[in-house]
């Protein structure tokens, strides 16, 4: 058998050829299977949202096909990606949802063991929502900030609070483009009901509801899950951890949390650290519990608690085939059904814990908040139970773990930046202005079959950073870096220019850091807005020398976030590309044509040389149009594709 080579990250390759020695078929195997993939689908020249059809457009015809109803290749694919885009916001503002609902659960007093644990933020919230706090009760100020936000998903009149958040300029430009967000789940409604067959048909009119729909994410949904998670479990702080597949132990018991929402895992990641439960493991012969997560459910527990990150999306499976994980517990998003089939190869108990996401023929564990403790401890020993189970000839971890420092936040970073005494975002904002930094580039998203994994990010990544780029990052991104040794304070000096290198040896923060979750990006969207507030580089989003990137995109969700972006006045590097490139119409708006309204376009290339070369002209432009002084450290490319 032939070394497998779809992954950049050594541990990935070597679990992988583990899988394969034990004829275990993982999402590599499954993608190959579907292989040509449907042209016509990639496209985004299918449409299956009649029942007149499927109808579907030759992309190579010179005559003008319609579909049944007349809808066109624009039409058609720019249906396909506003429902993209309304599917990647429900998913970010449901969850954002489940967390207002928690806070107002405590608040209520029936969800025993959460409290809040930053009434510093919460205070500072509620002033921001105009909410009176003087002689309020912390449970009632709780309860207040809950109801408020909670009403910006249904809410009748007016838009979402969060807006005020951004420059003046910036609400200015989104008045004019009429996409101003009203509220998140009218925003999602719009989009489909735009998108049934005989309702819009005009593609800029699609894609622009599009953008308001993802505006509601954005500074939305996304924005409201970030701060009550904050409130109810506390901000992050910068906190040093272990990354990889070797962060799960032969003689332990291995739980993996996977999926998105913190609201169980902040419970395991208690319960593992009771003596009772540890005792509990001991008696089974067990060491003790490493319970480490994957995706982003493992930065929400890595950013608060220091879990260890057992690996990114690819690496779901892979965990598994390890076969040293006793328990893996899921709730929604990112959640491969091939798990279950993964997992009855090995003695792993995979539970589904969320009544949105179950999965046939798989143990549901209902999670609900007034016995969240009590759940929590039950899983940890019935994983314990099953380390009894384990089959030591057919556990092969490989040993490969990285130590990594996360739990940067808009408001933290640039305390580090200004000093203790003095959190202000001035020093960034002059080092760019001195040419010591290029810019700030967010570089986010997930890992696809479609693209080695992992290599996007790190080759992207490692010339930004050697081009005195200040990387921030969140979601499988942030996994791809911290497993290849980017985000400790050491590494800049190996990774990055010197320019970089100053400031990062002057505050002692890593090159790349690592903001957290998927819905923590709205925690980059304040941090522009602080640059912007801070001044001397722009009035506005568009202005600021800084760009998004998602290399190995993946979900629907990944668009959503990079069209908020975009909306934001962030250019956005994007691949695979969303399913539009049938439409050159369509195409030549999203690349060029939201540049009128918003100051930024999305840019879709699959060469991730091409990409970092695009970041760094990009950056150089808008230094230019900012009259920014020259860089003090000029490097060449390291290559062209
Ligand atoms: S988990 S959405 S694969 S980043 Fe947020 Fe990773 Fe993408 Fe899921």
């Amino acid at each position: 058998m032939t070394k497998t080579n779809k992954s950049a990250d050594p541990a990935t390759i070597s679990a992988h050829d583990h899988a394969r020695q034990l004829d275990v078929a993982t999402a590599w195997e499954r993608h190959e299977t579907m292989l040509p993939l449907c042209a016509f689908g990639d496209l985004g020249l299918c449409c299956t949202i009649c029942y007149m059809g499927p109808c579907r457009i030759d992309p190579f015809s010179k005559e003008d096909l319609r579909g049944a109803c007349g809808a066109d290749r624009n039409t058609i694919s720019a249906r396909n990606f506003t429902r993209a885009v309304s599917a990647g916001t429900a998913a970010h503002s449901d969850h954002a949802r489940g967390v207002c609902h928690t806070l107002l659960d405590t608040a209520k007093g029936k969800a025993p063991g959460y409290q809040v644990s930053d009434p510093v933020k919460l205070g500072k919230l509620a002033t921001e929502l105009g909410i009176k706090t003087e002689n309020l009760s912390q449970v009632d100020l709780a309860a207040k900030v809950g109801h408020f936000l909670t009403d910006e998903f249904g809410k009748q009149d007016g838009t979402l609070a969060f807006l005020k958040r951004a420059p003046k300029v910036q609400q200015e430009r989104w008045e004019r483009a009429g996409v101003t967000p009203r509220a998140i789940d009218r925003e999602v409604v719009e989009c489909l009901h735009r998108t049934h067959e005989g309702v819009d048909s005009d593609y800029r009119s699609l894609i622009l509801s599009a953008a308001r729909c993802a505006l509601a994410d954005g500074w939305g949904g996304s924005m409201i899950a970030t701060e009550l998670q904050d409130v109810l479990f506390g901000s992050p702080r910068p906190v040093r951890s272990k990354v990889n597949l070797g962060v799960l132990k032969a003689d332990c018991v291995n739980v993996v949390v996977h999926g998105h929402e913190p609201v169980l895992s902040e419970m395991l990641a208690r319960a593992a650290r009771e003596v009772e439960i540890l005792d509990y493991a001991k008696s089974k012969g067990a060491a003790g519990i490493i319970l480490a997560g994957i995706c982003c459910t493992a930065n929400e527990i890595l950013m608060r608690q220091g879990m260890p990150v057992a690996g990114n999306f690819l690496q779901q499976e892979l965990a598994v085939t390890t076969g040293a994980v006793d328990s893996m517990v899921v709730d929604v998003q990112c959640v491969m059904p091939g798990l279950a089939g993964v997992a009855k190869h090995f003695h792993t108990k995979l539970i589904t814990t969320s009544n949105k996401a179950r999965i046939a023929g798989v143990d549901h564990v209902p999670f609900e908040e007034r016995h969240a403790l009590e759940t929590a401890r039950r899983i940890l020993r019935s994983a314990a139970d099953n380390f009894c189970r384990r089959d030591p000839a057919r556990v092969d971890i490989p040993p490969q773990s990285m130590d990594l420092v996360a739990g940067f936040t808009a408001e933290n970073t640039f305390h580090h930046l200004g000093g203790t005494y003095r959190g202000s975002y001035r020093p960034l904002n002059d080092g760019i202005m001195a040419g010591r930094l290029r810019g700030v580039v967010g570089v986010v998203g997930c890992n696809t079959v479609r693209v080695q994994h992992d290599y996007n990010h790190l080759a992207i990544v490692k010339e930004l950073l050697k081009h005195d780029v200040l990387v921030v990052e969140t979601g499988c991104a942030a996994i791809a870096c911290a497993k290849a040794g980017m985000l400790t304070p050491e590494a800049a000096l190996e990774f990055a220019g010197k320019g970089l290198q100053e400031i990062c040896a002057a505050v002692g923060i890593p090159p790349v850091l690592h903001m957290g979750s998927c819905v923590d990006n709205s925690r980059i969207l304040i941090a522009c807005c602080e640059m912007v507030r801070e001044g001397g580089i722009g009035d506005d989003l568009s202005q600021l020398p800084v760009a998004a990137v998602a290399a190995e995109a993946m979900s629907e969700k990944a668009v959503a976030i990079g069209l908020y972006a975009v909306a934001s006045g962030i250019t956005t590097f994007f691949n695979p590309a969303p399913r539009v490139l049938g439409s050159p119409e369509v195409f030549n708006y999203l690349t060029a044509g939201l540049e009128k309204d918003f100051g930024a376009h999305w840019v879709f290339d699959s060469d991730p040389h091409k990409i970092a070369q695009g970041v760094i002209e990009h950056l150089d432009a808008k230094r230019a149009a900012l009259k920014l002084h020259p860089m003090l450290y000029p490097v060449e490319m390291s290559r062209t594709a």
